[in-house]
C-alpha cells in the first residue's frame, strides 16, 4: 500500500461504509492508514522525526483530535484514506512579506538582484498601494501556502508608509482568515526606524492598532549608532506593549555588521530571549570564526530564535563578490548544533526581491539542505522540523495549538510521501490539509501516462 501512488477516495458518508468499523463513536472526520510523524526530538545526535512503523488512524471532532490509534472503531461524516502516507503537523511559515507579495516586475524588475534595489523598487510600488490590492494578493498567497499545508504564518508589514495602507488591509485580512489560518503581523520599518522623521511614530501607531510583533532593520539605519539605538527603542516598545520582537538583522554581506550581538544582549538583559527572533543574520556567515565563536556563547545564553530564508539569501547575497563567492546564508547548521531554535521562511513569493517562489515550505527546506550542507539523515529531518515544529516555537504557538496529540487543535497535513526523505526529494504535495478539524484543501497528484515505444528496431 505504502508505495502505491495515492489516489483520492470518494468521501464516505457516516455509517454503513467500508470505512466505518463497528458502531463505536461518531466523529466529524477520520484519517485512516496514516504514518504519523513524531517531531518530538530533533536535536543533533538523536534519531529524530521518526515515523511510526504501523499505520494509524486519527479521529477528529469539535475542532480537536479526539483519538489516535490503529483501526479506530467508529465512523465519521468524512473519512480520508491516507494510504500509508505521512501525516504531519502543519507547516509554519515563520517569515514572509505579504504586503509586497506577487508584485514581481511592478513597476520594474530587479536587475542587480540585490536587497537594496529591491527596497528601491518596493519604495516605488508602495506609492500605488490600495487596501483591495494588498488584500487580494495576500489572500491569494495565503491560499497558495495553505494548499501546501501551511496553517500558521508570520508576515512582516512595512509600516514606513505614512498611510499604513498595507497594515490596515492585513489587519482586516487577519480577521477574515482566522477560521482557517493563523496569521501574525510584524510592524516592520522597511525604510529604517530613523530613516524618516515620522517612522518611529508610525511603528508605535501600528502597535496601538494591534500588530502582533515588533520588527526592526538595524543594518539599514543610517549609522551604526542609529542601528544600536533602534534596537533599544524597539525593545522598549516591545515591553511597553507586551509584544515579541522579530528583527531583520544583519541582512548584508558586511562582516562588520554586528547588530546580532546587540539584539542578543538586550534579550538576555531583559529576559526576553524566547520572545526575540533574529531573522536573516546573513552577515554571520561572513564573520571570522574567532568572533563567531564568542558570539555563539552569547547566543546560547540569550536563547533567542533564528529564522533563515535560504531561497532569498542565496540569491541576494554575494552579489558584490567575484570568486570565491559567499553563500550568504546564516550558520544554520552550527546554530542547530548549539541547540538554538532555528526555523526557515519563504520570505518572498514573486516580489521585488525574488521573482520565483511556489509557497511550498518543502522548497525552502530543500534549499536549506543544500546551501547549509545538511545532507545527513538527521540533518534532513532537522530541516523538516525547521518548517514545522521549530517555526511554531518561534511564533509562540504553544500547548494544545500545535502537534499531533489527543486534545490538540486538529491541524494536520497528509503528504504524498511515506518518508521525510521522499517528501523532501519530491517536494511532494499536501494531498489533504485539515484545519481545525475541517478538510480545507485536497490536491490530487499528477499521474504520468506512458507510451514507451515497443521493440522498435533501430
Ligand atoms: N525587505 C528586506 O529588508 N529584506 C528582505 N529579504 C525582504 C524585504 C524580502
Ligand atoms: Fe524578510
Amino acid at each position: 500500500m505504502a508505495n502505491q501512488p495515492y489516489s483520492p477516495q470518494p468521501d464516505s458518508e457516516s455509517e454503513g461504509t467500508s470505512n466505518s468499523l463497528g458502531d463505536g463513536p461518531s466523529y466529524d472526520l477520520i484519517i485512516r492508514n496514516g504514518r504519523l510523524l513524531d517531531l518530538s526530538d530533533t536535536k543533533p545526535g538523536n534519531q529524530c522525526c521518526d515515523t511510526q512503523p504501523e499505520l494509524t488512524d486519527i479521529a477528529m471532532g469539535d475542532r480537536r483530535i479526539l483519538a489516535i490509534g490503529p483501526n479506530l472503531p467508529g465512523h465519521a461524516k468524512q473519512t480520508i484514506d491516507a494510504q500509508g502516507n505521512l501525516v504531519s503537523p502543519p507547516f509554519v511559515e515563520s517569515h514572509i512579506h505579504l504586503d509586497s507579495i506577487l508584485t514581481a516586475g511592478e513597476p520594474r524588475w530587479n536587475q542587480s538582484g540585490t536587497l537594496f534595489e529591491g527596497i528601491e523598487i518596493w519604495g516605488d510600488r508602495k506609492q500605488s498601494l490600495s487596501q483591495a490590492d494588498v488584500k487580494a494578493r495576500a489572500l491569494a498567497a495565503l491560499k497558495l501556502q495553505a494548499s501546501h499545508g501551511v496553517l500558521h504564518v508570520r508576515s512582516h508589514v512595512d509600516v514606513s508608509e505614512p498611510k499604513l495602507i498595507a497594515l490596515h488591509a492585513l489587519l482586516e485580512l487577519q480577521e477574515d482568515v482566522r477560521p482557517w489560518i493563523d496569521l501574525q503581523l510584524v510592524a516592520f520599518p522597511q525604510d529604517g526606524l530613523y530613516g524618516a522623521p515620522q517612522n518611529s511614530d508610525l511603528l508605535e501607531e501600528a502597535l496601538k492598532l494591534g500588530t502582533d510583533v515588533v520588527g526592526g532593520i538595524p543594518h539599514y539605519e543610517l549609522t551604526r549608532e542609529d542601528g544600536v539605538s533602534s534596537i533599544h527603542r524597539l525593545f522598549d516598545l516591545a515591553e511597553k506593549y507586551d509584544r515579541p520582537l522579530d528583527f531583520h538583522c544583519d541582512e548584508i554581506d558586511d562582516p562588520q555588521s554586528r547588530f546580532l550581538e546587540v539584539v542578543a544582549a538586550c534579550a538576555l538583559r531583559r529576559e526576553m530571549g524566547h520572545r526575540t527572533t533574529a531573522s536573516h543574520t546573513t552577515a554571520f556567515a561572513s564573520y571570522d570564526n574567532g568572533y563567531a565563536t564568542k558570539l555563539m556563547g552569547l547566543l546560547r545564553r540569550a536563547q533567542i530564535n533564528f529564522i533563515a530564508n535560504p531561497l532569498i539569501n542565496i540569491t541576494l547575497q554575494g552579489r558584490g563578490d567575484s570568486y570565491p563567492k559567499r553563500r550568504g546564508v546564516t550558520r544554520v547548521k552550527e546554530l542547530w548544533q548549539a541547540g538554538l531554535n532555528v526555523s526557515l521562511g519563504h520570505d518572498c513569493i514573486q516580489d521585488p526581491w525574488y521573482g520565483l517562489g511556489s509557497g511550498n515550505p518543502l522548497d525552502v527546506a530543500h534549499m536549506a539542505i543544500h546551501v547549509c550542507q545538511m545532507t545527513g539523515q538527521e540533518e534532513i529531518s532537522a530541516c523538516y522540523a525547521m518548517v514545522t515544529r521549530n517555526g511554531a516555537q518561534t511564533l509562540g504557538i504553544q500547548g494544545q495549538k500545535y502537534g499531533l496529540q489527543i486534545g490538540n487543535l486538529a491541524n494536520l497535513v497528509v503528504l504524498n510521501a511515506t518518508t521525510l526523505r521522499e517528501a523532501l526529494s519530491q517536494r511532494g504535495m499536501a494531498i489533504a490539509v485539515i484545519s481545525q478539524g475541517h478538510c480545507l484543501a485536497q490536491t490530487s497528484p499528477p499521474q504520468t501516462e506512458w507510451q514507451l515505444p515497443a521493440n522498435r528496431t533501430p
